[in-house]
């Protein structure tokens, strides 16, 4: 039997007010989401959905009247330093192969990513990078000794040579130091978006990252707070078909990395990353949208790696040499070379000059790098700490008594005097 009290008889009284009210107003909303109720039951079907389309300019019928405007010394620009990352990439590749540096990781097939996306930033945007973005750091002007030095970890590298090849960085470009762990740089990215949103900076923060290491735990809270925080960052996922040996088909299910960027809440786009002009439209209107709205944005920009994963990978072991090949003929340099010799800016003459005063710019400041002593062998346990604690003050003098009975065995002299 139902026990009456004092609050069983308010619950009534409620209920009477609940049900005169339901007739006149209308029901509640689900706190963040807009949805309208229906009746007709339908899953979201994960296999046939209308997918993402692919924005792009360079195409067989390119017309005039593309929507940007880019003067001819930039196109140009943009086409030389495409030239000059494929020239670095060849030697320093090489370089490794012939065991004078340690590692090496190239740019090839995905320099109109990086030199699209970098000539639509100012300096003021803060880039935070994967590793696979040379190309954006020389056209904010790393020049080739800086590659160079860092790459051979001399005693000019700013890492003192304590990080791989290829971990590039430059305060004075706006370009943080990359993480060797993937994602690393994704949270950090939107925390520095959010900063720049605080202090009212007129700029953006600019995120690459691949689409392997968008399966990263780290992405999700990027994303998320970047939404949910209204921070002005560029997400751009340079999507080229494989993490190291996995095609991207077995990376995810669904489409692509761009069908993401709505469940946050982001504005997305998806491009053809090997279409310079595309890439450069795209990320001048994601920034102007970006900085006027504080808000993120996310492009996914299509393209693949034309080269190994790194000098620690043959592909041939899991794609084959015709697929590499068909993509080689349809590389972003020869896509940008063809339109530029239709608008009369290039012909093969030039070409030819071009690649051949490269080559010779780079072997001459390779030739100096090369030679540099490294640094002291000391510095290997400095700048971890402001104050070096004990226990690394004991590793150090255990090694000074290493060196002090050993040192012939090792190549001293390389290594800079105190
Ligand atoms: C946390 C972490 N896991 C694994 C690795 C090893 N690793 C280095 S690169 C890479 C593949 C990344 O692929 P993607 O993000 O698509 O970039 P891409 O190399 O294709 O440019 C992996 C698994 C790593 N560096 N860090
Ligand atoms: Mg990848």
């Amino acid at each position: 039997m139902m026990a009456f009290n004092r609050f069983t008889i308010f619950k009534f009284s409620q209920l009477k007010i609940f049900k005169r009210q339901l007739s006149v107003v209308s029901e509640p909303q689900f706190i963040g989401i807009k949805s309208k109720y229906t009746n007709d039951l339908k899953f979201i079907n994960s296999e046939n959905y209308e997918t993402i389309p692919i924005y792009r300019i360079l195409s067989a019928s390119i017309k005039n009247d593309y929507p940007i405007k880019l003067d001819q010394d930039k196109l140009l620009k943009m086409y030389r330093d495409m030239i000059r990352i494929s020239v670095m990439d060849k030697i320093l590749y090489e370089s490794q192969r012939q065991g004078r540096i340690s590692f090496y990781m190239t740019n090839t097939g995905e320099e109109a990513i990086q030199i699209g996306s970098a000539s639509a930033l100012t300096l003021d945007d803060i880039v935070y990078g994967q590793y696979r973005e040379a190309g954006v750091l020389m056209w904010r002007g790393y020049r080739y000794p800086q590659f160079i030095n860092q790459c051979y970890s001399n005693c000019e590298d700013p890492g003192k040579g304590r990080q791989m090849p290829i971990h590039y960085g430059s305060k004075e470009l706006n370009f943080v130091t990359i993480s060797s762990p993937l994602t690393t740089q994704m949270p950090q990215a939107s925390g520095a978006a959010y900063a720049l949103k605080l202090n009212n900076r007129d700029a953006c923060v600019v995120c690459y990252f691949g689409e392997g290491g968008a399966s990263e735990g780290d992405a999700h809270p990027a994303f998320n707070f970047a939404a949910t925080l209204d921070c002005p960052i560029i997400f751009i996922c340079r999507n080229n078909g494989y993490a190291i040996s996995t095609p991207a088909n077995e990376q995810y299910r669904g489409d692509g990395i761009a069908a993401r960027g709505p469940g946050y809440g982001i504005h997305t786009v998806r491009v053809d990353g090997n279409d310079i002009l595309a890439m450069h439209h795209v990320t001048k209107v994601a920034r102007d949208y970006c900085i006027t709205n504080k808000k993120p944005v996310l492009i996914e920009a299509m393209t693949y790696r034309i080269s190994h994963h790194s000098t620690s990978d043959d592909s041939t072991a899991y794609r084959s040499i015709e697929e590499i090949n068909k993509w080689n003929q349809y590389s972003p340099i020869l896509r940008f070379r063809e339109y530029l010799n239709i608008i009369g800016l290039w012909d093969d003459e030039k070409e030819s000059e071009l690649q051949k005063s490269t080559l010779k710019e780079f072997m001459t400041e390779f030739a100096i790098g090369e030679k540099k002593s490294k640094p002291h062998w000391k510095e290997l346990f400095s700048d971890v700490y402001q104050d070096m604690p004990p226990h690394i003050e004991k590793q150090m003098l255990t090694m000074e008594e290493h060196l002090k009975e050993y040192g012939e065995h090792y190549p001293l002299n390389d290594f800079q005097p105190k």
